[in-house]
C-alpha cells in the first residue's frame, strides 16, 4: 500500500494578480475525497466580484512586462514550468488522486508527466511558428502578423484536471495571452499548486489568475459573460458549452470547445484479438471510464463476437477496483455521489430494457464507502437504447454484434456526438475506408488515444468547436493581421 499521508490535501485559495487571496470560511465549500467521502479541505468560492478583479488583473498584465517578452523568453518560461511540474510530480500525483479518486499510479504515470510535457512541447513548438506571405505579382506583398487574443477564460472539467488545464494554458501563455482559470469544483487542488509553480517559473503577476467556484451564477458564469474576456477555452459537457455560448454571445467571444463523446470501438473479425483486448481494456475502463475518448460503444463483427466477449469478460473480471493509493488498484472511484447516481441510473435503464450484464453493474461488496463501481459490460441492448446513445462517462460499455461494414458505419455515425473512434482490422484498405467514413474528429486504426501533440485534436457535431494541437492551438490563441504593401 502506498501511503497517502506523505502529502496532505490543501485548502484551495484564489490566485489573483500574483498572490493567493485569504480564504474566507463563509465564502468557501468543502472538498470531498470521492474514494473515502471525507472532507479533505476547503475551497474558496468565487463569483462576479472575484472574477472582476481577476479579469482586471489579466487585462492590465497584457500591457505589462509580459507584452515585451520575446518568443524565446516565453519559451524558456514554459520549459521551466514543465521542469518544475516534474520536480513536484509525486506531490501533484497524490493531490490529483486524492481529488479525483483515480489510481495514484495513473496520475503519476500519465496525468502529471503529460502536464509537464504540454509545457515542454509548446516551449519548443512556439519557436517555429510563422505566418503566410504572398507576393501578388509585382503589385503587392501580403504578410500576416500574429498577436495575442487577449484575456482568455479557461474553464475545466474534473476528469484529467492538470493534464487538461496545462493543455490549454501552455499555448495560451506561449502566444502572449493572459488568463483567468476556473478549475472544476470537484478537483481544485493541482490547479492551485500550479499557481505556485508559475510564480516560481517567473510568470509575471496578473498573467495567470485562478478563481475557484461553480458554473452558472458563480465563477464559471461570471467568466463566460464578462465583457473584458476575449476568448473562452472550455472543456466539458455539450450542454454547458451551449450555456457558455449564450452567456458570451453579447460580447462575441472567440470559442474553443472540447466536449463529450459516445465513441464507437469497431472490431472486425480479422483484427489481432490480443491487441484488441489489451487496448479495449484501457479504452473502456481507464480512469473509471471517465475519459472523453473512451470507446463506450463496442461493435464486434459477428464471427469474432463470442471470442471477443469471452476474452474481454475474463480480463475485466480480473481488474481490481480499490483504493487509489493501493499499488495494485486498476480502477478507482468515480468523481462524486452526483456522478455515481447518474452513471448507475443508466444501469437501471439497461436492466429495464433487458440488458445482459456480463460483469459489474454494482459497487464492490468490500468497499462500502466511496463512489466505486465495478467495470460493467452490457450486451443485449437495442441500438436505440439510451445506454448506447448517451454519454455515460463511467466504467460502462455496451457490446453489439454487426454483420456488414455499411451497417456498422451507419450505427457509428448515428449520434449527435463526433469526438473519436477506433477501428480494428488487419485489412489496411478497410482501415482507411472505414476511417474516412466515420464522423469523428479523431479516428484511430488498431490503437486508441495515441497522441502526437502536433495533430488536430477535437470533435465534430456536438463534440466540439474548433481544434487544438500544434498550429490549431496557435491559431486559437492568436489573432492574425494581414499587412499589404503596395509595391
Ligand atoms: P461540465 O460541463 O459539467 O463542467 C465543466 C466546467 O464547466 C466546470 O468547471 C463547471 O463548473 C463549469 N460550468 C458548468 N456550468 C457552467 C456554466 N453555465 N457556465 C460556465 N461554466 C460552467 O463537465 P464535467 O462534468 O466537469 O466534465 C465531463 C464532461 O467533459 C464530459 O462530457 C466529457 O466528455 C467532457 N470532456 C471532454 C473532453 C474533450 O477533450 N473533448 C475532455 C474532458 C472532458
Ligand atoms: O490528450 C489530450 O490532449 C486531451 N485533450 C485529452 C482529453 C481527454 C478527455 O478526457
Amino acid at each position: 500500500m502506498i501511503t497517502k499521508t506523505k502529502v496532505q490535501a490543501i485548502d484551495c485559495r484564489h490566485f489573483i494578480n500574483g498572490k493567493f487571496v485569504e480564504l474566507e470560511k463563509s465564502k468557501s465549500f468543502e472538498n470531498i475525497n470521492p474514494a473515502t467521502e471525507e472532507v479533505i479541505g476547503l475551497v474558496a468560492e468565487g463569483g462576479k466580484e472575484e472574477v472582476d478583479v481577476a479579469v482586471a488583473a489579466a487585462r492590465k498584465a497584457l500591457k505589462g512586462p509580459w507584452k515585451n517578452y520575446t518568443l524565446e523568453e516565453r519559451s524558456k518560461v514554459l520549459r521551466r514550468i514543465g521542469d518544475l511540474i516534474l520536480e513536484r510530480q509525486e506531490e501533484l500525483a497524490r493531490l490529483e488522486s486524492l481529488d479525483t479518486g483515480k489510481p495514484f499510479s495513473l496520475a503519476n504515470s500519465v496525468d502529471i508527466p503529460r502536464a509537464a510535457y504540454n509545457f515542454h512541447f509548446f516551449a519548443d513548438y512556439i519557436i517555429s511558428v510563422g505566418t503566410d506571405t504572398f507576393q501578388q505579382n509585382e503589385e503587392a506583398l501580403h504578410y500576416a502578423i500574429r498577436r495575442p487574443v487577449g484575456v482568455v477564460g479557461i474553464i475545466k472539467p474534473w476528469n484529467l484536471p492538470l493534464l487538461l488545464l496545462t493543455w490549454k494554458l501552455a499555448p495560451c501563455l506561449g502566444m502572449g495571452n493572459t488568463a483567468v482559470i476556473k478549475p472544476a469544483e470537484w478537483t481544485p487542488m493541482t490547479a492551485t499548486v500550479l499557481m505556485e509553480i508559475l510564480k516560481e517559473a517567473g510568470v509575471p503577476d496578473g498573467v495567470v489568475n485562478l478563481v475557484h467556484g461553480f458554473g452558472p451564477g458563480s465563477a464559471g458564469g461570471a467568466i463566460s459573460e464578462h465583457p473584458d474576456v476575449d476568448a473562452i477555452s472550455f472543456i466539458g459537457e455539450p450542454r454547458t458549452g451551449a450555456a457558455i455560448m449564450k452567456a458570451g454571445a453579447d460580447t462575441l467571444k472567440k470559442l474553443s470547445y472540447e466536449l463529450g463523446g459516445k465513441n464507437p470501438n469497431i472490431i472486425f473479425a480479422d483484427a489481432d484479438m490480443d491487441d484488441v483486448i489489451e487496448t479495449t481494456m484501457k479504452s473502456s475502463f481507464i480512469n473509471q471510464g471517465q475519459v472523453c475518448m473512451c470507446g463506450s460503444r463496442i461493435y464486434v463483427e459477428r464471427p469474432a463476437y463470442e471470442e471477443f466477449l469471452e476474452k474481454f469478460t475474463a480480463k475485466v473480471k480480473a481488474l481490481k477496483v480499490g483504493q487509489p493509493f493501493e499499488a495494485d488498484t486498476n480502477v478507482g472511484s468515480l468523481i462524486s455521489k452526483e456522478h455515481y447516481d447518474k452513471v448507475t441510473s443508466y444501469l437501471d435503464i439497461a436492466r429495464e430494457e433487458g440488458g445482459i450484464f456480463l460483469t459489474g453493474g454494482k459497487r464492490p461488496e468490500e468497499l462500502d464507502k466511496g463512489y466505486f463501481l465495478e467495470p460493467t459490460i452490457i450486451t443485449g441492448l437495442d441500438k436505440n437504447s439510451r445506454c448506447v446513445r448517451e454519454e455515460i462517462f463511467g466504467p460502462v460499455v455496451t457490446v453489439i454484434p454487426f454483420d456488414t461494414e455499411e451497417e456498422v458505419i451507419e450505427q457509428a455515425n448515428d449520434t449527435h456526438y463526433g469526438l473519436s473512434a477506433s477501428v480494428w482490422t488487419t485489412n489496411l484498405k478497410r482501415g482507411h475506408r472505414v476511417a474516412h467514413q466515420i464522423e469523428a474528429g479523431m479516428v484511430w486504426v488498431n490503437t486508441w488515444f495515441l497522441r502526437d501533440l502536433r495533430t488536430p485534436f477535437g470533435g465534430m457535431k456536438h463534440s466540439g468547436v474548433g481544434r487544438t494541437g500544434g498550429m490549431h492551438s496557435i491559431d486559437f490563441y492568436t489573432e492574425l493581421s494581414n499587412i499589404t504593401i503596395k509595391m
